[in-house]
């Protein structure tokens, strides 16, 4: 298969080019002004487009069983509906149940993800503690391309990790060589607060925010930065939603600590208001953990793009249909934690973050793609246009207009956070692994086509400093 993009403005995170990109058995081979077209190579005209590396969503969750039900996106959909927004990978979780050998548990996603259409990839969530989690993250590492752990530090009674599980498993990263992550809410406090607003006879979705106030993040944020920095680990903390956890990072990174975090969209366009809707649906659609924060977070989420304090834009793609929804009715700690997202992140971000000045192309192409390469090790296999990366790309037309609706998604939920919302710029073309997958409009997808990217793990950086110490010389450690 071979595609030749022609005429229009190629789109790094560090630079961009007016190029045409040719590729070649799903890899790009050429990148420059004025290639031809082999016989027989599709041709798609990006004329007054920009072309840019596919985006890689690094946080999603398909077909994820969670608060006694299953999400409504599988992997076969969620990929397509990706694909339809212009991201050709996403890196999805494989979360052991507490107990469960987590080879098994990482061997089941594998088994639901085969049916992927776009790439994927796992972070590995430690909920349990013992001498063959030890092991078995090794085994992980060393065979299977993880490099990445994850941690939730809420859902008490569930899958929390409590610290004595974070402070074995953030040690054992660091001896492998992997980066730990973290979901950042103080379990405990979220659990006593759920009990009291309850009590207090406040059963409905605006129950949900006031339990989850941005103190109890900023908290578990700070908790799991000072662990990393004692073990010396490198540490990444999801869905930032609040001013409180950014600061902690700031901090952290103004130390010269090896933090990053990331923000959803939802996070950087909803607020809070959304939880007084009198319609039950509405305001349950939009039960996710951390909850939607009042505009003054919005604007402290931007700003830490914008700084480079936040590196990464993902969606927490994790739907459930108002009928799960409604598993909550009487009681809101029941309704399923999540939204969706995953079709229209670069074009909500494009919209908010690049028409409006406050990020530009290249900034978007860093937060929705290239940063997530790099931090999770694929770059520039994934995240560039450049010779030898992967052909994931999206030809993007910057005065195309589109109104966002559950009514046209191609997501399998029955709503839409962004509901309403009307973008200019969108995805005219989305190749994946050299194939033209999404073009005006209409996908192209092949169930199956999508393949697991293994992700190598950085310098075990332990291991060198133990033979430095041998050896009293200073180790080069490659990152
Ligand atoms: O916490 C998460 O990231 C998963 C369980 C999705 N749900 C959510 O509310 N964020
Ligand atoms: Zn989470
Ligand atoms: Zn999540």
């Amino acid at each position: 298969m071979t595609v030749l993009i022609k005429g229009g403005t190629v789109v790094n995170s560090d630079f961009s080019q007016r190029a045409d990109v040719l590729c070649e058995d799903g890899v790009i081979t050429a990148v420059g002004e004025n290639i031809d077209a082999p016989k027989g190579a599709t041709v798609v005209d990006a004329g007054g487009q920009y072309v840019m590396p596919g985006g890689i969503d690094p946080h999603t969750h398909m077909q994820l069983p969670f608060m006694g039900t299953v999400t409504t996106e599988d992997f076969y959909s969620g990929t397509a509906a990706g694909l339809a927004g212009g991201t050709t990978m996403i890196i999805d979780f494989a979360i052991p149940a507490p107990q469960q050998n987590i080879i098994e548990a990482y061997q089941q996603w594998r088994e639901w993800a085969e049916k992927s259409v776009a790439d994927y990839s796992f972070h590995v969530a430690i909920t349990w503690w013992d001498d063959s989690v030890h092991a078995d993250m090794g085994t992980l590492v060393r065979e299977h391309g993880v490099n990445s752990f994850k941690h939730f530090m809420a859902y008490k009674g569930a899958i929390m990790a409590d610290d004595e599980t974070l402070v074995n498993s953030f040690t054992r990263a660091r001896e492998l060589g992997a980066i730990v992550t973290v979901h950042a809410e103080n379990g405990e406090l979220v659990f006593r607060l759920q009990q009291e607003i309850f009590e207090k006879g406040i059963t409905g979705p605006e129950g949900h925010p006031l339990s989850r106030p941005p103190q109890v993040e900023g908290e578990a944020a700070n908790r799991a930065i000072r662990i990393a920095e004692v073990l010396n680990v490198p540490l990444y903390v999801v869905h930032n939603s609040c001013k409180q956890s950014l600061e902690a990072i700031t901090r952290a990174r103004n130390e010269g600590q090896r933090v990053f975090g990331e923000v959803l969209a939802g996070h950087l366009l909803i607020d809070d208001s959304v939880y007084l809707d009198k319609d039950f649906d509405t305001a349950a659609a939009h039960v996710m953990s951390p909850p939607f924060r009042s505009h003054e977070h919005q604007e402290a989420l931007w700003h830490g793009l914008q700084s480079g304090n936040l590196q990464t834009t993902a969606t927490d793609h994790c739907c459930f249909c108002a009928d799960q929804k409604a598993m909550g009715k009487d009681d809101f700690r029941l309704i399923p934690n999540g939204t969706g997202g995953v079709e229209n992140r670069l074009e909500v971000l494009w919209d908010q973050g690049v028409n409006t000045g406050r990020l530009t192309m290249n900034e978007f192409v860093a937060a929705t793609s290239a940063n997530a390469a790099q931090i999770f090790n694929v770059y520039p296999r994934k995240g560039s246009i450049s010779t030898g990366a992967d052909a994931d790309i999206v030809v993007w037309d910057p005065e195309a207009t589109k109104t966002i609706s559950a009514k046209t998604h191609h997501q399998n939920v029955d709503y839409n956070i962004f509901e309403g919302m009307t973008v200019k710029g969108c995805a005219s073309h989305t190749i994946s692994r050299g194939k033209v997958v999404y073009a005006n409009g209409e996908l192209d997808v092949e169930r199956g086509a999508g393949r697991y990217v293994d992700r190598p793990a950085f310098a075990p950086i332990y291991d060198a400093l133990q033979k430095q110490a041998q050896r009293k010389e200073p180790v080069a450690v490659k990152r």
